[in-house]
């Protein structure tokens, strides 16, 4: 390493030969205010930032495994969404009920109201996760058709209630064009 030490040593003195103290400073000093006035402006990727805060700031309404999402508005079980299956197809191992509990939901997406169907996922032991109990529009249980607190694989082979799934089967009257 000896090149380098020399190498070095060299540029050092002629540096010290040709170079005034002076004109050294002034040389760092306009390095120093250059840096601090062109960083600042310099063309930051702030991509990454914003997708960071637009991730956080999550719509729930459109996330169908929260109890938030648009379709849930009248559920009342454990979300398939969070036990294998979708927000309208049930795990696989399990069945779709037979009968089921229906209700309207407002999409904030279009601005319409649609019929959902709560159909439960049956053959399996309860899922456990992503309980939600939404139950807009339901009445006391006194009056079973307006009454969703109801293990609907009742007409099931299988009677072993896993999860609930929404799927949209029609459009509300006041949101049809
Ligand atoms: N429809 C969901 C459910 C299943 C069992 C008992 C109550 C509610």
């Amino acid at each position: 390493m000896k090149w380098f030490d020399d190498f070095f040593e060299s540029k050092a003195r002629r540096a010290a030969q040709t170079i005034s103290r002076r004109s050294a400073l002034t040389r760092i000093g306009k390095l120093l205010v250059g840096s601090a006035l062109l960083l600042p402006v310099l063309p930051f990727d702030r991509v990454g930032k914003e997708a960071l805060a637009a991730g956080k700031k999550k719509d729930k309404r459109n996330d169908d495994t929260e109890c938030e999402y648009w379709r849930y508005c009248a559920v009342d079980g454990f979300l398939c969404t969070c036990c294998g299956g979708t927000n309208s197809s049930c795990p696989p191992g399990t069945e779709v009920s037979k009968v089921t509990w229906v209700g309207t939901c407002h999409n904030p997406n279009d601005g319409k109201d649609y019929l959902i169907s709560y159909n439960d996922c049956c053959g399996a032991t309860t899922c456990g996760r992503c309980l939600c109990n939404s139950n807009e529009g339901e009445r006391p249980g006194y009056r079973m058709g307006v009454h969703n607190d109801i293990n609907w694989c009742m007409a099931n082979s299988s009677n072993m209630y896993h999860c609930t799934v929404a799927a949209v089967v029609g459009i509300g009257e006041s949101g049809k064009d």
